[in-house]
C-alpha cells in the first residue's frame, strides 16, 4: 500500500494537491477537515462538536478525531492506499496513527510536507474566505490562530516522521501543476 500523510500549514495547498494525487496513484483522500465540514452541514452529533472548535480556529479533541479517521479507514478496506490531508496534526494522532495501521498490517510509506510562508498563508486563506463560505477562512484572527496553533502542535509531529526517516519537504509555492510535480517526484523516489 502507498500511505500519504500529506502535511503542511492551514492553507499550504494540501487539500488542492491532494485532488490530483489521488488521481494519478489511485488512492484514497481522507481530509479530516472535510469530514468534519460534511458532518457540518448534516447537522450530525460530530458535526455540532467539531464546528464549537473550528469556527475559533482550534483543533478538535484527538479522541473525536482519531476514532472518527480509523472508522473512515476501514470503510475502504480494499483501497491501494490513503492520503491523509490534515491528518495527524498532533503528536497523539500520529502515535495512534501508527498503532492502527500497524493493527491493520499497513503503515505510513512518507510524510510530503508543503512549506509555505505564513504572509502567502493568511494571503491565500483570505482569498479563499471571499467565496470559500467557511467561517474559519473568514476573520484575521481566526486564520492567525489556525497558523499559531500548527507552529505549536502541528509542526513538531514532522519530528515524529523525520526518526523515521519518512520525511520529505516540498516547496509550497508557486504553480500547482509544478508542485504537484515535485511532490510525485518524491513519491517514486520513495516507490522505487
Ligand atoms: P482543514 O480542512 O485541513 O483546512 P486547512 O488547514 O485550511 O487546509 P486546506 O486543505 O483546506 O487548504 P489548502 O491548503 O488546500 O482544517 C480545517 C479545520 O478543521 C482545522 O482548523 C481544525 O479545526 C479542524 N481539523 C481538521 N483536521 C483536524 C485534526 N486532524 N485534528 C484536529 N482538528 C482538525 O488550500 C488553501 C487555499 O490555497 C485554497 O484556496 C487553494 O486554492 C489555495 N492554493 C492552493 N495551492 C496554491 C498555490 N500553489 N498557489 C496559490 N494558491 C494556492
Amino acid at each position: 500500500m502507498l500511505n500519504i500523510v500529506l502535511f503542511g500549514p492551514p492553507g499550504a495547498g494540501k487539500g488542492t494537491q491532494s485532488s490530483k494525487l489521488i488521481v494519478k496513484y489511485n488512492l484514497v483522500h481522507l481530509s479530516t477537515g472535510d469530514i468534519f465540514r460534511a458532518n457540518i452541514k448534516g447537522e450530525t452529533e460530530l458535526g455540532v462538536l467539531a464546528k464549537s472548535y473550528m469556527d475559533k480556529g482550534q483543533l478538535v479533541p484527538d479522541e473525536v478525531t482519531i476514532s472518527m479517521l480509523q472508522s473512515e479507514v476501514l470503510k475502504t478496506p480494499n483501497a491501494k492506499g490513503f492520503i491523509f490531508d490534515g491528518f495527524p496534526r498532533t503528536h497523539a494522532q500520529a502515535e495512534a496513527l501508527d498503532k492502527f495501521l500497524y493493527s491493520i498490517s499497513t503503515e505510513i510509506s512518507l510524510m510530503l510536507a508543503l512549506e509555505v510562508e505564513e504572509d502567502e498563508l493568511r494571503k491565500r486563506l483570505l482569498l479563499r474566505g471571499k467565496d470559500s463560505g467557511r467561517a474559519d477562512d473568514v476573520n484575521p484572527e481566526i486564520i492567525q490562530k489556525r497558523i499559531d496553533v500548527y507552529n505549536a502542535e502541528t509542526f513538531p509531529v514532522k519530528d515524529f516522521y523525520q526518526a523515521q526517516n519518512k520525511y520529505k519537504g516540498v516547496n509550497g509555492v508557486g504553480e500547482v501543476d509544478a508542485i504537484f510535480h515535485s511532490l510525485c517526484e518524491e513519491i517514486e523516489v520513495a516507490i522505487g
